[in-house]
Formats: C-alpha cells, structure tokens, sequence
C-alpha cells in the first residue's frame, strides 16, 4: 500500500465568496492557498475558476494564465474541472481541456445536484475521456453514485484505458441527490472499484459538509486517498468556519499519518498517476 495522495479542491462552483470570504476567487487568492497546500501534504489542485464578480467561469484566458500561474508557483499537479457549475453548456466544458492541465476532472453521469441536475450525457463523457487521450491528460473519473461505477466499467471497456493506462477515481460523496456519505457508501464503492474496475485502480475519497470526517476516515480505512477543501465543505468543525484550505489539507495530512499512509509528494503522485512528465 501507497501513501497517501491528497487533493485540495480549493474554491468549486457552488460556495458564494460574500457568505465565506476566505474563499479563494482570484488567481492570486489561489495561487497563495496553492502554496500553503502544497506545505500542508497535498499534490493535486482541483481547479474551478471565478470571474471579476467571484461567479463561476469557464473563461479559456483565465483558464490558461490560472494553470500557468500555478505551474510557477507550486509542483502541484494541476487538475481542471470540466464539471464547471449546473449551468455550464457542454461545449465550454469540454473547451476546458485546452488550457492543457495535467488533469481534468469527468464525471461519470447524471445526478441530481440539490435543486439542480448535474448533467453528463454519455456521448459527452466519452468526447471527454477521448478528448483527455489525445492531448494526453489524465482523468480522474468522478462518481457521484453508484452507477456511475458501472457507467466507467462500460466507457473502458468500449473507448479503452486513458492516456498513462491508468485508472484514479474520486467518490464524491454526500452531494443532495447522489450517494450518502458514510462509512458503508465508501465501502461499497471500493468494493466495487476492486470488483467492476481494472486491476490497479486508485480512488479517493471526498464527502461534502459534516461528511468529511466520516468519509475521509472510511477511505483510509480502505487504502484509499483523500480529497478536501472549501469546495467541498466550509465547516471545520461545529461552530468552527474554516480558515482556510490548508487547515483542511493539514487535518487529512494528520488522519493519513495516523493511517500510517502519510501524505506522498508531488513527484510521488505524478509517478503514481503515470502522468507524461512522470519521469
Ligand atoms: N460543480 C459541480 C456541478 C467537477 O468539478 O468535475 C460539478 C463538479 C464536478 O464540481
Ligand atoms: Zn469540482
């Protein structure tokens, strides 16, 4: 068993910057909590950007000076959302993967998402596994539900392995409309990962609001890594907003040492990943 690799999702879609000011909007804001992250334990960076006025984009400019000013600034692996927010269309989503990240996030179909419907055809799920294999950029298939196991089990085996022949998927957990986020999901969907997915396979794990802890325990529990962040949750604890996303990544980094998994580095991670420049 591995270390542990630790994914900070520092901003979402989701989170409104005048009710958490802390949350990182600007590429300055999150370049400075890319940094403290990185010192925390984590090695990727999922990213989803803000406009002038802190409301999700998918603006390409902003896309490609974000991915750059990151690449200057930290050693994180620079992972994008292609899940942008409920309204993105298709097409700007998919447009996402010219900003040339090392990773991109796809999710593994349609869910509900609150109020709203998170949606992912499967003809845009395959354009976007297929999309990643030809600029050679490494997915992390996110699965929201169940089914969305089955979904990736179908994508690999009728469009192949992505770029690197690797596999790393991310249960996100705990979303209004998708799987609950406790120990038993998590559990589940490992075991499912080890049943329906390629011999290999790595997951982590991210649970939203109060579900953080239970899940994050229940991944390691499992072998599993870790996903935290003020996309995902903006509590500490009761009664306690957080302060920033280190103090998230610095609390997993703690709960993976105590595993004895502690937090692997940058370089570990891209090996880990079989990114391009891996070597
Ligand atoms: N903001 C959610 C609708 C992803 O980044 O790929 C989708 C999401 C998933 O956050
Ligand atoms: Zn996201």
């Amino acid at each position: 068993m591995t270390g542990t690799l630790i994914t900070v999702a520092p901003t979402g879609a989701e989170v409104d910057k005048a009710e958490v000011p802390v949350l990182p909007v600007t590429v300055g804001e999150l370049v400075d909590t890319a940094v403290k992250c990185e010192a925390a334990g984590a090695s990727i960076v999922h990213v989803h950007l803000r406009d002038d006025d802190a409301k999700p984009t998918l603006d390409p400019v902003r896309l490609r000076d974000a991915v750059a000013a990151l690449r200057d600034s930290t050693d994180l692996i620079v992972q994008l959302s292609t899940g942008g927010s409920v309204r993105d269309g298709e097409e700007a989503r998919l447009a996402v993967l010219d900003a040339e990240p090392d990773m991109a996030s796809c999710t593994m179909g349609t869910v509900n998402f609150g109020d709203d419907v998170f949606t992912n055809r499967w003809e845009f799920v395959v354009r976007l596994h297929e999309r990643m294999r030809e600029l050679a950029v490494v997915p992390e298939y996110e699965l929201f539900d169940l089914g969305h196991l089955a979904s990736l089990e179908r994508l690999l085996d009728r469009h192949g392995l992505p770029f690197g022949d690797h596999v790393h998927v991310d249960f996100v957990l705990g979303v209004p409309g998708g799987a609950a986020g406790d120990a038993s999901t998590v559990t589940a969907f490992a075991e499912g990962v080890r049943r329906y997915l390629p011999e290999g396979t790595t997951f982590s794990a991210t649970g939203i609001g109060r579900t953080t802890l239970p899940v994050m325990l229940a991944s390691l529990a499992h072998g599993g890594h870790l996903r935290v962040g003020m996309e995902d949750t903006v509590s500490f604890a009761r009664g306690r907003p957080v302060t920033g996303n280190d103090q998230l990544v610095a609390r997993a980094a703690e709960a993976a040492a105590l595993a004895q998994r502690p937090a692997i580095s940058t370089v570990e991670a891209r090996k880990l990943l079989r990114m391009r420049d891996s070597d």
